[in-house]
């Protein structure tokens, strides 16, 4: 029988939280790639970890990190496994927003393009990474020429389109 083809995924890696066992969130980041490594989902490069200044409400620093994966997995079946990893990590479903938690995956793209499931659940490429440093910082640093499909740009020039300074607005009358 044929090998499926395997799929390449950019993956994020997010925490703010200490587990009791892996300890704080740099850990528990290194923690999670070891038991991705140890699933089916091959680990092609790690990017070094940053830490970052929260965006939302929850008040604590994070831990940010990239993976580029292989797997045979699809998407939803690579949502699941992420999902299930989370939980594992202690990551309970509160329908809070954002709130500090031990670990978060997030599927940012795919070798396959876009992917839209039926529910809120799953829509690659991510819908906010391009306006996430926390995300495009350590993605450029293992995936720099990768495409997002939607916009045609690479990951270096998302990152850089982020990080340029704003242009000032002369309509403004000043105060
Ligand atoms: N994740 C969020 C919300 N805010 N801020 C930082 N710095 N890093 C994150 O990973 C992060 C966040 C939701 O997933
Ligand atoms: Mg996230
Ligand atoms: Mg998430």
């Amino acid at each position: 029988m044929a090998q499926a083809r395997p799929h390449l995924y950019l993956i994020a890696l997010g925490s703010n939280q200490r587990h009791h066992r892996h300890g704080g969130p740099r850990h528990i980041l290194q923690a999670a790639l070891d038991q991705l490594a140890a699933q089916a989902i091959k680990l092609l490069a790690v990017s070094p970890t940053i830490r970052s200044r929260p965006i939302g409400p929850s008040q604590r620093d994070y831990a940010n990190a990239a993976a580029l994966v292989e797997t045979i997995l699809e998407p939803d079946a690579l949502l699941d496994a992420l999902k299930s990893l989370e939980q594992r990590f202690g990551r309970r479903r509160t329908g809070r927003k954002w709130r500090a938690r031990a670990l978060d995956l997030d599927i940012i793209l795919w070798s396959g393009g876009c992917w839209h499931s039926t529910g809120p659940d799953l829509d690659i490429p991510h819908v906010y990474y391009h306006k996430r440093a926390f995300v495009l910082a350590p993605a450029r640093q293992i995936a720099p020429d990768w495409r997002d499909p939607v916009s045609g740009h690479t990951i270096s020039h998302l990152f850089h389109q982020l990080n340029r300074p704003k242009r000032l607005d002369h309509r403004r009358s000043p105060p």
